[in-house]
């Protein structure tokens, strides 16, 4: 079994998530946080057959999509007073990872 994991976006939820449902693609969504931004994001656990990885890439390729973020780096401690430039950042489609897993489950 193959286990995707994709970092997206909270706006680009709904819509993966929904996608994934109607095509009967089991996953689990978790709340996470970027290093980077600190802001949140999602983090998308799917698990499927190999065979089923390249139509569950596709659903996330179509759902997700590349947005600028305007990131206002926090004053430095050094110099509390200090203004620092906004600058523009690209955040997503998806950030993706694709493991080799084997599933346990446990039923008592
Ligand atoms: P963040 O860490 O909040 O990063 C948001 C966006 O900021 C990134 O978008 C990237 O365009 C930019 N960025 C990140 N680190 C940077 C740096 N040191 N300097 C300049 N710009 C930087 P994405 O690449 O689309 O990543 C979106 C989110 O995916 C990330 O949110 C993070 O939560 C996750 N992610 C990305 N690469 C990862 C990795 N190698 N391992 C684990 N998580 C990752």
């Amino acid at each position: 079994m193959k286990l995707i994991v994709a970092i997206i976006q909270n706006a680009d939820r709904p819509a993966l998530s929904a996608a994934l449902r109607r095509a009967h693609i089991q996953h689990t969504r978790l709340n996470t946080t970027g290093g980077f931004l600190r802001e949140g994001n999602t983090t998308v656990l799917i698990g499927v057959d190999p065979d089923r990885v390249e139509e569950a890439l596709n659903l996330i390729q179509k759902h997700c999509r590349e947005r600028t973020v305007v990131y206002r780096p926090g004053a430095g401690a050094m110099h509390p007073d200090a203004y620092v430039s906004p600058v523009h950042v690209t955040v997503g489609g998806a950030t993706i990872f694709v493991l080799d897993v084997t599933p346990h489950k446990i039923m008592n």
